[in-house]
C-alpha cells in the first residue's frame, strides 16, 4: 500500500516543473534539472525511508521470534548431569545430558520423542512432535498412523550427547499477542512460566522456564512515526533551501 503511494509521489516532480516553463527565458531550461533534483532526491529518500521501516512496524507485533525471550531458570531434580539452554529467543530448546544414563524427553501426548545419552542422541520418527515441532505454531499436517505402534528411533548425526529441537511449550503459540502484554510498555514483561518434562534412567525431572515478552516500545518510537518525523525535517530543511534558489535565478 505504500509502495503505491510512493508511486504516486513521483507527480511531485512534474509540478515543480511547471512554473519554470512559464518562465520560457533560455535560464528557465537550465535551472529546471537542478530544481527538480535538489527537491526530488530528499523526497524519494523519506519515500525509500517509509517504505524501509513500514514492514519492520507491521511486523512489530506479530508473530515474531525476536519479540520474546524464553529462557531456563532451573532443571529438577537439580544435580542430574543435565543441561539446557534455549536459541533464537524463544525458538529452539537445547538439551544435553553428560551423564551415563540416558535422558528422554517426552512429546506432547507424552510419547517417546527424543534420546539423549552415551550412545548418542535419537529421534523417535513415529511421534507426532516429530512433525508438529517443524513448524513454529504446528501448522503441518501430520502423515495418517503417526503415533501408532512402536518408536520408529532415527539416530542424530552429532557428536555431543546434545539436541536442539523446536518446542511449543517454551514460547506463545498464538500470531496474536498474548492479551497480558502491554505493546506500548518497553519493559520485559512476563507472558507464562513453562515446563517440560524429562526422564532420566527411571526417574522423572523437568526442565523450568519463563517466557517474556520484549517486543513493546512506546507509540513516539513506532518506525513509521520515526519515518514521518524523518520525512517532515527533511522537507523542512529542503523547500526554504530551493524557494531560495527559485528566487535568486528569478530573472527580473
Ligand atoms: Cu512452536
Amino acid at each position: 500500500m505504500h509502495r503505491h503511494r510512493a508511486g504516486t509521489g513521483h507527480g511531485r516532480p512534474a509540478s515543480t516543473l511547471a512554473p519554470v516553463g512559464d518562465l520560457g527565458a533560455a535560464g528557465g531550461y537550465r535551472l529546471t534539472p537542478r530544481i527538480a533534483r535538489v527537491s526530488v532526491a530528499p523526497i524519494l529518500l523519506s519515500i525509500m525511508l517509509v517504505a524501509m521501516l513500514l514492514p519492520s512496524a507491521a511486523g512489530a507485533h506479530g508473530p515474531d521470534s525476536d519479540d520474546y525471550r524464553s529462557v531456563v531458570d532451573r532443571i529438577e531434580p537439580a544435580g542430574w548431569p543435565v543441561s539446557a539452554r534455549i536459541y533464537g529467543g524463544d525458538d529452539e530448546l537445547h538439551v544435553a545430558n553428560v551423564g551415563d544414563e540416558e535422558l528422554l524427553v517426552p512429546g506432547y501426548d507424552d510419547e517417546p520423542y527424543v534420546r539423549i545419552g552415551p550412545d548418542g542422541v535419537w529421534v523417535n520418527h513415529n511421534s507426532r512432535a516429530h512433525f508438529l515441532n517443524d513448524e513454529r505454531y504446528g501448522d503441518v499436517p501430520i502423515p495418517d498412523g503417526v503415533g501408532e505402534g512402536p518408536p520408529k528411533w532415527v539416530r542424530v548425526d552429532t557428536p555431543a550427547p546434545a539436541h536442539s529441537f523446536h518446542d511449543h511449550r517454551i514460547h506463545w503459540m498464538a500470531r496474536s499477542l498474548p492479551p497480558m502484554v502491554d505493546p506500548r510498555d518497553p519493559a520485559e514483561q512476563l507472558v507464562f512460566e513453562w515446563e517440560v518434562p524429562l526422564l532420566l534412567g527411571d526417574e522423572e525431572g523437568a526442565i523450568h522456564g519463563t517466557l517474556y515478552y520484549i517486543g513493546g516500545r512506546p507509540p513516539w518510537r513506532e518506525p513509521f512515526v520515526i519515518a514521518a518525523a524523518i520525512t517532515l525535517a527533511l522537507l523542512l530543511v529542503t523547500v526554504p533551501v530551493v524557494r531560495r534558489m527559485r528566487r535568486g535565478r528569478r530573472p527580473s
